[in-house]
């Protein structure tokens, strides 16, 4: 096992709880604004995210709503109309301080900093919402925080594909081993997984109830180890250090066990 060297972040649900007041919020501002009555109220915008990506997303619900419409020769640029007006409200939101970052996401972040380990992040998410999540968070000066930041269309495939930490990978130029992802999410543990990356689960408000299955480790809040403590970079090391043994065991393990 490689030590570890490098962060590799996950946005929506890991560095903040962006999708019930920022990404739905958006979606559905840009919905009235073309005069469509699509609404998605939070326990279908929690189903909805099974369909990652922001484009995906609403074409998916079209094709559910209204087939024949979707199937349309000019569909492919209507959604695209709508999901940049769609990233504009998003944006306004995040400008707006309707997103927060998570606990312990700070404290981590400036601890790695210290230690002069990699940060990076990996995303499904547009690369404008990135930039504006991290300055309004967290200041003009943090997005020279991260080495490399993947987001959004740079690859063809979004998670759970393995295409976006792969490519984050090879612009670090480390091995996946070299690594550790933090991600909230079903598809995004298994394209961390899938990438071959250790990966670090912190559940968000509509992940409850997915199944993340391979990550080393599920907690809640990074300012819960699953034993009470914040986790440190110490704990994160620790983790990463078992990667052999956890990727032995089907399912990974849990916290506790990890621990
Ligand atoms: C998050 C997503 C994103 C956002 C919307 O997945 O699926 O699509 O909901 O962002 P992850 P865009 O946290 O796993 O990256 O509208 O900008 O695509
Ligand atoms: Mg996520």
């Amino acid at each position: 096992m490689s030590g570890l060297r490098a962060l590799i972040w996950d946005v929506d649900g890991t560095l903040a709880e962006t999708e019930a007041d920022g990404h739905r919020v958006a979606f559905n501002r840009a919905f009235a604004e073309r005069g469509l009555d699509w609404q998605w109220d939070d326990a279908t915008y929690g189903r909805l995210l099974a369909i990652t990506g922001g484009k995906e997303r609403i074409a998916h619900w079209w094709r559910q709503v209204d087939p024949a419409a979707a199937a349309d020769g000019t569909a492919p640029s209507f959604v695209a109309a709508l999901h940049a007006a769609k990233s504009r409200h998003y944006e306004a939101l995040v400008a707006a301080g309707a997103v927060a970052l998570r606990p312990g996401v700070v404290r981590l972040l400036e601890e790695a900093r210290r230690a002069r380990l990699t940060l990076a992040i990996a995303t499904t998410t547009q690369p404008g919402n990135v930039r504006a999540l991290l300055q309004h968070t967290l200041g003009d000066q943090a997005i020279g925080w991260f080495d490399v930041i993947g987001a959004g269309d740079v690859v063809p495939a979004k998670k759970p594909a393995p295409d976006i930490h792969r490519w984050v990978l090879a612009r670090l130029g480390l091995a996946p081993t070299q690594a550790l992802a933090i991600e909230d999410s079903a598809p995004g543990v298994a394209a961390a997984c899938a990438a071959g990356l250790p990966v670090l689960a912190v559940r968000s408000r509509y992940t409850r109830g997915d199944c993340l299955a391979g990550a080393l480790a599920v907690l809640d809040s990074l300012d819960d180890d699953g034993a009470g403590a914040p986790v440190t970079l110490a704990t994160l090391r620790r983790w990463h250090a078992k990667v052999p043994a956890a990727q032995a065991t089907p399912g990974g393990s849990s916290a506790q066990a990890a621990a």
